[in-house]
Order: structure tokens, then sequence, then C-alpha cells
């Protein structure tokens, strides 16, 4: 079983690997500074969560994933704009990601933005241009942009940093997370039910799935950034000690119980689907990982 996961998760992880290293590679544009800025927040070895979610939603709805390898692409840009915009020192100011120097630091801060902004609108034409029929192609944009705009990550953003400084409830925390965190996971797995052809049903299953994924991940990114370790996170430690997080307003141990709870939920959620081994041990492998 796990050999089948590793092999499982490869496979996808390679054909993403792919299909992103073919963007941005016209060495003849004369802004090709910006295209070196975009691939080097891209290509800098991220996870690639959301683009094998989009790919094993669109398998478990019995669609072809190869099929929707635009669609993972498509997500994994808006996520790396989101990161090199929230390192920005504007932002939260930080120095490494994804184990390499953060974006500004290598291009400049002009730059970092421009690359941002060249990701995220190269993401609604790499759906646009993809090979699936006008509906699913117009299905996926407004999930995706729903879900990363001002309703869902932007907003999120907003609502984080208007935060600062003060003390939040669990109810507000809740509601920064989901939209800042989960709205893009949610996305992830709507888009691929939407590429798989999946039904109003599965739709709804993998939306709920969602929701307590990306708490539990958001929940265990609180806690690594207390317990983990830089070197393995590709990121510093203690960045978020003066941040409302999941951990400053619940302690660790409750954290650790809230986390179990989520996980558990997610995996309830998944019955609505067959075949699901592969998801069910991504998302225990999520609630216990290191980066
Ligand atoms: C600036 C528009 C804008 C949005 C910022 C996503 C986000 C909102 C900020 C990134 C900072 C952060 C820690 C967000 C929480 C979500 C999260 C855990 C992101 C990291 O995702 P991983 O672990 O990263 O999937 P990799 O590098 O593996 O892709």
């Amino acid at each position: 079983m796990e050999k089948t996961f590793e092999t499982i998760l490869s496979a996808y992880q390679q054909a993403v690997e792919m299909r992103l290293n073919a963007c941005f590679a016209d060495e003849t544009q004369p802004q090709r500074r910006l295209f070196e800025a975009m691939r080097y927040s891209l290509l800098a070895g991220g996870k690639r969560i959301r683009p094998v979610l989009v790919l094993e939603f669109c398998r478990l709805c019995g669609g072809e994933w190869k099929r929707a390898l635009d669609f993972a692409a498509a997500i994994e840009m808006v996520h790396t704009y989101s990161l090199i915009h929230d390192d920005l020192p504007c932002m939260d100011d930080d120095d490494y990601r994804r184990g390499r120097l953060t974006n500004h630091k290598v291009y400049g801060e002009a730059q970092a933005v421009l690359a941002g902004d060249g990701l995220l609108t190269a993401a609604f034409s790499t759906i646009a241009r993809a090979d699936a029929p006008a509906e699913v192609r117009v299905a996926v944009v407004k999930t995706l942009a729903a879900c990363a705009g001002e309703l869902g990550m932007v907003g999120g953003q907003v609502l984080d940093m208007e935060g600062e400084g003060k003390t939040l409830t669990g109810r507000e925390l809740l509601d920064i997370h989901s939209r800042k965190t989960g709205a893009l996971i949610v996305a992830a797995c709507t888009m691929g039910v939407i590429a798989g052809g999946g039904t109003a049903d599965q739709l709804a299953a993998a939306e709920e799935y969602a929701k307590s994924l990306g708490l539990a991940f958001q929940i265990r990114d609180d806690m690594l950034d207390v317990l983990g370790d830089a070197e393995k996170l590709g990121k510093s430690v203690h960045a978020d000690v003066k941040k409302n997080t999941f951990v400053s307003l619940y302690g660790l141990a409750q954290c650790e119980t809230y986390l179990r709870r989520e996980t558990d939920k997610a995996l309830a959620a998944l019955e609505a689907f067959d075949d699901t081994d592969f998801l069910r041990t991504l998302t225990a492998r999520l609630a216990s990982r290191e980066n």
C-alpha cells in the first residue's frame, strides 16, 4: 500500500514538474528576467499538494488525470504567486522560502511583485487554453477566481493583516484561515471534480473534505512554526510568534486534538468516493508532515 502511494504520488509530482517546467521558458523574449523570476519560485520544489489534489479528484470522478494537468499547473501558479507576495517586505518580510532566498531577495521588490502578477495572470490563460470543453474551462475559472480572490485567499490575507496586534476569537481565526489557506485547497479538490466530470454530490463531498483538510493543514503549519526545523521546512521558524495562530490561541496540546478531529472529518467525507486509499494516506501524511 505504502509503495503504491509513493509510486502514485511521484507520478503525479513528476507530471506536474514537467508541465511547469515548460512554462515561461521562452528565452527570446526581451523581458526574460521576468520569466526567470517567475520560474525561480515556481520551480523551487514545493510539495505540489494542490496540483496533486486536482489530479486525484479528477481520477476519482472517472476522468483521465493527465488531461487535468493544465488545471493542476494553474493552481500551482496561483499558490506560488501568493507565496512570493506574502514574503514581500510590505507583508511578512521573509528571507527564505522553499529552501532558497525569497523572490524579492534575488530579483528585487518590484520584479517580485511583477513575477507574482505574471503567475496569477498566466494561471487563467493556462486554463483558458486547456484541452477541455469550454463549459469545463469556464467552471474551473469561476472556481479558482472565487477561491483565490477577494472573497477567498486575498480576502483572508487582508483579514489576517487587520487582525495583527489584536487578540482574535477562535471564530475569527477560523474565518481568516478558511479563506487564506482553505479556499485554495477547496479550489484544488473541486477543480479536480469538475475536470473529471463528477456529480453534484461528489462536488459537495470534495468541498467538505477540502475544508477540513485545509484547516488541518493550517493547524499543522502553525504547529511547525513552533516545533519544526527550518532546514526541513525551507523557511524560517518562529516567524509567527507575534501573530494570531492556532497555537497562540489554543496551545500545542489542543492543536493536536483539533488537527486529529479535522483529519477524521476529512477522511469521513471521502466515503462519497470509491478507491480512496491514495487520498487517505495523503491526508494522514499531511497531518504529521515535517515540511
Ligand atoms: C499575498 C495574496 C496573498 C496571499 C497570501 C497563501 C498565503 C496568502 C500566504 C502564504 C503564507 C502562508 C504560510 C500561508 C498559509 C498557507 C500555507 C501553509 C502555505 C504553504 O503551502 P505549502 O506548505 O507550500 O503547500 P509548498 O512550498 O510546499 O508549496
